[in-house]
């Protein structure tokens, strides 16, 4: 399927103008096609990053018109609209037709790839997936959810790269048809986005579609919403979990000590992995399962693993001062991200476990971290648009309005051996520009506190 395929469509719309409608605009205009680009807001992101792109379409900027949509007999829709917007249902109703930048994508590629996806540690896997393959020797490129939207790839037009490493939020997924993958993993199923489904069976659907014509599929074994559906009648499976397995990678407990194992095998002491955490074990364990199937020989993605530093922003250590640790897990944005984070650092933490939390919870039933708020954490701040809901939850929290007032706080209820960790369970948009803006922010927080003190 390529550009005949395309050219059945008379009137190709691009719906979004962020970095995938620019990336769907450009990629249509290079195939000698010209569509027409819509966006709800007035001046959308692409306007001032891509105004080349603009001027060589036709653009229509502002409120959405159901005629601008009736126009187009194939729309490219951005992950970030929601479709049950009444207009965008009309037009679907219409009988035009919708896909999501990776269907296209998928019409065009012919390189192996492995697809992640998952309501935590997509990032993580993925990036674990790239260094792996670099260090055996390939040239992987790590496209979609994780930054670089997957139609730029095929632009680049970048023939040293040998195959695809693709994160895929729900949202691309939900109009995926026809995406090959020589591996698939959904990683785990927690709350999530339910501003945007709905109900959560809605969400796991929407992440099952990435199992659809996948060759092997990579599943957690204690996460059953994570198992295939419905797979290809020849597809493999491997699956990862916490315990150990005769088929499958997973740990094994002796006393106090984790090991890394396959097919019953141990392979080495979890403590020598590259990232700490029961959650990220079971990342490394995908990942492993993902490469296996491009050809990586087990034993030797194990030794590529060396090297591997955490992404920004994911339990990451920022400051330590006074034996108070300071970690930055801006990027646990659900309560399900917040929960292994807080469960993956408790058992290693001496001291008391101060948690920031806070912002806009999408959604989410917030009543699942009480548990883990009233056994593991000794002290909660809470801030943003669903703090207070955060703070009923857990006697005795303390609400504040700003990222400085929780340090302040938090320095002051610390001790030797405390860990203060920011992990918001929450997305960011009420109070930050991004998740990387607040991590920043709390960084620059905790430095000017010990600066001026
Ligand atoms: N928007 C409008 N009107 C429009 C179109 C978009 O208001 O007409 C708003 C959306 O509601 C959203 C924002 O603009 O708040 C961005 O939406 P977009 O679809 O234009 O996003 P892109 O810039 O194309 O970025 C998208 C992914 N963003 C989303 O899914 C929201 C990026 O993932 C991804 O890196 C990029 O494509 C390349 O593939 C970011 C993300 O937050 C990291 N993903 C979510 C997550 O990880 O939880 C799913
Ligand atoms: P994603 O790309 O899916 O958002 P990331 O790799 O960026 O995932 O990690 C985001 C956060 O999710 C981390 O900061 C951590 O709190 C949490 N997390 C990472 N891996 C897992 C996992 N396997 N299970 C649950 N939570 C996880």
């Amino acid at each position: 399927m390529n550009t005949q395929k395309l050219q059945t469509f008379e009137t190709i719309g691009v719906l979004g103008f962020g970095l995938t409608g620019v990336s769907a605009a450009r990629f249509l205009l290079a195939q000698g096609l010209q569509p027409i680009v819509i966006d709800t807001r007035k001046t959308p992101p692409g306007a001032e990053s891509a105004p080349e792109v603009a001027e060589a379409c036709e653009t229509h900027f502002g409120p959405l018109q159901i005629e601008d949509l009736l126009q187009c007999d194939l729309l490219i829709v951005s992950p970030g609209i929601d479709r049950r917007d009444p207009v965008i249902a009309m037009a679907d109703d219409a009988g035009v037709k919708m896909i999501s930048d990776v269907e296209l994508f998928a019409w065009f590629a012919n390189k192996p790839m492995i697809g992640i996806t998952g309501s935590n540690g997509k990032s993580t896997v993925t990036a674990l997936c790239g260094h792996i393959l670099k260090n055996v020797g390939m040239q992987p490129l790590l496209i979609g959810n994780i930054g670089m939207p997957v139609l730029d790839a095929l632009l680049a037009d970048a023939p040293e790269h040998d195959c695809y490493v693709l994160e895929l939020s729900s949202f691309q997924l939900e109009l995926v048809d026809n995406l090959v993958l020589n591996a698939a993993t959904i990683l785990n199923i927690s709350a999530d986005h339910l501003d945007r489904y709905d109900d959560e069976r809605a969400y796991e659907r929407a992440k099952q579609r990435i199992y659809a014509h996948a060759q092997t599929c990579v599943w957690n074994r204690d996460d059953s919403a994570t198992r295939p559906i419905t797979i290809q009648p020849r597809a493999q499976h491997l699956s990862f979990g916490q315990s150990d397995a005769a088929k499958g990678f997973g740990l094994l407990r002796q006393d106090d000590d984790f090991y890394l194992t396959f097919n019953n095998k141990p392979l080495l002491a979890c403590s020598e992995l590259p990232l700490a955490g029961i959650h990220n074990w079971l990342n490394i364990q995908a990942a492993l399962a993902l490469v296996k199937s491009l050809g990586v020989d087990v034993i030797e993605a194990v030794t590529a693993l060396q090297g591997y530093r955490a992404l920004p922003h994911r339990c990451e250590v920022i400051a330590e001062h006074d034996q108070v640790r300071w970690i930055d897990d801006s990027k646990g944005t659900n309560p399900g991200a917040a929960i292994a984070a807080i469960e993956g650092l408790r058992p290693a933490t001496k001291g008391k476990l101060i948690l920031i939390m806070g912002g806009d919870a999408k959604g989410a039933d917030l009543a699942v971290l009480k548990p883990v708020l009233n056994t593991h954490v000794d002290v909660l701040v809470t801030l943003g648009r669903d703090g207070d809901k955060i703070a009923a939850l857990k006697p005795q929290s303390r609400p504040v309005q700003t990222l400085n007032e929780a340090v302040a706080f938090a320095v002051q209820q610390a001790s030797a051996g405390t860990v203060v960790l920011l992990s918001p369970a929450c997305a960011s948009l009420d109070m930050f520009k991004n998740y990387q803006d607040r991590g920043q922010q709390f960084r620059s927080a905790v430095e000017a506190w010990y600066a001026s003190h």
